[in-house]
């Protein structure tokens, strides 16, 4: 019999998923990981640690699944038995999850009760640790600033709603069945692997591609809204740590400081040495190349959402005293990772 603990992670193709899996594959953690059918590859942020399923020993294993399917959920935990389970899966776009409502619900809502359902179903209580991805989304129109694990819930979008029943019925059943069910409450975390309409990647991508002469304008929303954003690598070490409690808990992760859109924006635009002007305010904002004409960010309406979550900060004192957890990255150091990234992959881009 191995020793090496079991861990299984639902949406290990995503952002969160890739550094998860390396992570816990450094630990020597076996890890699963369950991918779903696509016509087009899906595999890109974890083709890196991919291993041929012809090797006899293979520490990270990849399954077809999907968090809308019990059976294939059930199945899965029974047949791996994990000690660990990540669920990171989810429709995780806010704007989409008012034009998905339904899907969003089935997926990132009831996914999570498939979860724990199988975990009791088949008995794992004693073996098995769940990890929920909760979401700062769920604070919603804020009840107070800093939010931290006691801030009541107010979610603004599909998406928000979706994860506050995920909150609950983790909570349920860690109190009902005695499951080591965990929360995790992260507030907005990138990287170069973050999906490309998120804002910050967006922000990244459009912006070197216009230092790069490849693009004239990028067009956002909202630039008055307040993010605390960190780095997805640090956060999926916290992920880790609050499932090696001794009692399942919740926990807020965060950085603690705040940045609107429009000074992400204008921290992007340093690090590529773009000279700058705004003008304008609301929907007429617009940014030009300093003693030019050219316009390189205008607004579009469309990116609005119908409603907003204007502010969101994180009070993370409980996990950087029980966890330990102290973030390495702060948003500038992020910030340089990520154009870094983006000037290389264009370089690559250019060269096919
Ligand atoms: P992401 O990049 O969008 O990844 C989502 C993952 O879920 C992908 O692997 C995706 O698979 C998978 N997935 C989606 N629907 C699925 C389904 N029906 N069945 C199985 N897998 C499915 O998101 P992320 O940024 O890594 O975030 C990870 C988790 O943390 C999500 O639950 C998100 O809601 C939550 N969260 C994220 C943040 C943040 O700022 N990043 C903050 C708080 C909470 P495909 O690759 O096939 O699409
Ligand atoms: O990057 P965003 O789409 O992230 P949002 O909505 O904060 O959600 C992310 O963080 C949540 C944690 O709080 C996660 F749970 C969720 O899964 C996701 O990872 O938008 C950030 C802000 C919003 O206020 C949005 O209105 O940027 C504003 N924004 C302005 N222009 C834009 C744009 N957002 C997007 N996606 N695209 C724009 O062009």
């Amino acid at each position: 019999m191995s020793k090496n603990k079991v861990a299984l992670i639902f949406g290990i193709t995503g952002q969160d998923g890739s550094y998860l899996s390396e992570y816990l594959l450094k630990k020597n953690y076996i890890v699963h990981g369950v991918i779903r059918r696509s016509s087009s590859f899906n595999t890109g942020r974890i083709d890196h640690i991919y291993q041929d399923p012809h090797k006899k020993k293979r520490n990270l294993i990849l399954h077809y699944g999907d968090i809308t399917d019990s059976i294939s959920v059930s199945s899965l935990i029974k047949k791996i038995l994990p000690h660990e389970i990540y669920n990171l899966a989810a429709q995780s776009h806010v704007a989409v999850s008012f034009e998905v409502p339904e899907y969003t619900a089935n997926a990132d809502a009831i996914g999570t009760l498939r979860i724990l359902e199988a975990i009791r179903f088949h008995k794992l209580q004693s073996r098995t640790r769940f990890y929920q991805a909760g979401t700062s989304e769920m604070y919603g129109k804020v009840k107070e600033t800093p939010q931290n694990e006691y801030t009541s819930f107010y979610p603004r979008s599909p998406y928000g709603v979706a994860k506050v029943y995920a909150h609950w019925i983790t909570v349920n059943y860690r109190e009902a069945y005695k499951i080591f069910a965990c929360n995790g409450i992260l507030f907005n975390h990138e990287s170069p692997r973050r999906g490309g309409t998120f804002v910050t990647k967006k922000i990244v991508n459009g912006l070197c591609r216009i230092k790069k002469g490849l693009q004239k304008t990028l067009y956002l929303g909202n630039l008055e809204a307040k993010r605390d954003w960190g780095h997805a690598k640090d956060y999926a070490v916290a992920m880790w740590k609050i499932l090696q409690k001794r009692e399942p808990d919740d926990f807020v992760i965060a950085t603690g400081v705040q940045l609107t859109v429009k000074e992400f924006v204008n921290l992007v635009l340093k690090e590529l040495k773009i000279d700058y002007l705004w003008k304008g305010k609301g929907l007429s904002s617009r940014c030009f190349i300093k003693g030019t004409k050219n316009k390189i960010i205008s607004i579009d309406k469309n990116y609005f959402r119908p409603l907003e979550v204007d502010t969101l900060l994180g009070n993370s004192k409980k996990a950087r005293r029980e966890l330990k957890w102290k973030p390495k990255y702060n948003v500038k150091s992020m910030i340089k990772e990520m154009v870094y990234e983006e000037l290389n992959s264009l370089k690559d881009d250019k060269k096919n």
